[in-house]
């Protein structure tokens, strides 16, 4: 029973390897992020230290059950966040559709995860919602030559990783779990306030790849707390 309802809310591709091993586990992502259950306080600052052209090996992994979503491989050392002391290098940015964090119970078209691990694997992940803009330049190389299939690698030159963070680094912050199979969590969430912008074009491109969607449902938060720096 008590999987039972972690497991609700899954995407049904991920039905064939949910176990018991969700039992126990109670400190899940995503979760609704709503201004009656967010505290303000003052938040220790972030420091990206981001390179303004790297490559990128871009990676359609749709297979079923599996994680879903185009992924950006970002070569080594060409990125890291450091927090409260601790430096995080970025290892790949992906997406999903629609936003699985919820933003006072709604989702956007689109969320960026940009996936970090610090030198004991501990896993830090920015969030940033996207919504419906101007076209985005910076993703263009990405949003217009997709990965079609699980065969498929696209190669990006000289990407600029600062163009996926905003100068407002205000967040929500809170501690959850990986979004896909195993769930591991343990997890810091640093959710962006400042939304990104993409065309409508560019967000169909990438749910013309995922039309069921890509996103778990969010989580219940079972006295977790989310700090937010947002005046
Ligand atoms: C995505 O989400 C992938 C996964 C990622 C997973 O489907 O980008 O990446 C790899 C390398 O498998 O898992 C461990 C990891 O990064 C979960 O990441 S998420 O919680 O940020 N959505
Ligand atoms: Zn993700």
């Amino acid at each position: 029973l008590v999987s039972a309802l972690f497991v609700s809310g899954l995407p049904a591709a991920y039905a064939d390897i949910v176990d018991d091993k969700l039992a126990g586990m109670e400190a899940q992502s995503p979760i609704d992020i709503r201004s009656d259950n967010t505290f303000f306080g003052n938040l220790s600052p972030l420091t990206f230290n981001l390179s303004s052209s790297t490559t990128l090996d871009v990676i359609n992994n749709g297979s079923p059950g599996k994680e879903k979503t185009v992924r950006a491989n970002v070569a080594a050392g060409a990125g890291s966040i450091t927090v409260d002391g601790d430096t995080y290098n970025l290892a790949q940015f992906h997406f999903h559709t629609p936003s699985e964090h919820l933003e006072n119970s709604h989702a956007t078209p689109l969320e960026l995860h940009l996936v970090f691990s610090d030198a004991n694997s501990h896993l830090l992940v920015v969030g940033r919602w996207i919504n419906y803009g101007d076209t985005n330049a910076a993703l263009a190389p990405i949003f217009s030559n997709l990965p079609q299939t699980t065969a498929d690698h696209l190669a990006v030159n000289s990407f600029n990783l600062n163009s996926l963070i905003p100068d407002n680094l205000e967040s929500f912050r809170y501690t959850g779990s990986l979004t896909t199979p195993p769930f591991s969590e343990g997890v810091k969430w640093i959710d962006l306030a400042q939304p990104l912008d993409m065309s409508a074009s560019q967000v169909q491109a990438f749910q013309k790849l995922f039309p069921d969607g890509d996103a778990r449902e969010v989580q219940p938060l079972n006295g977790r707390i989310i700090l937010t720096d947002v005046p």
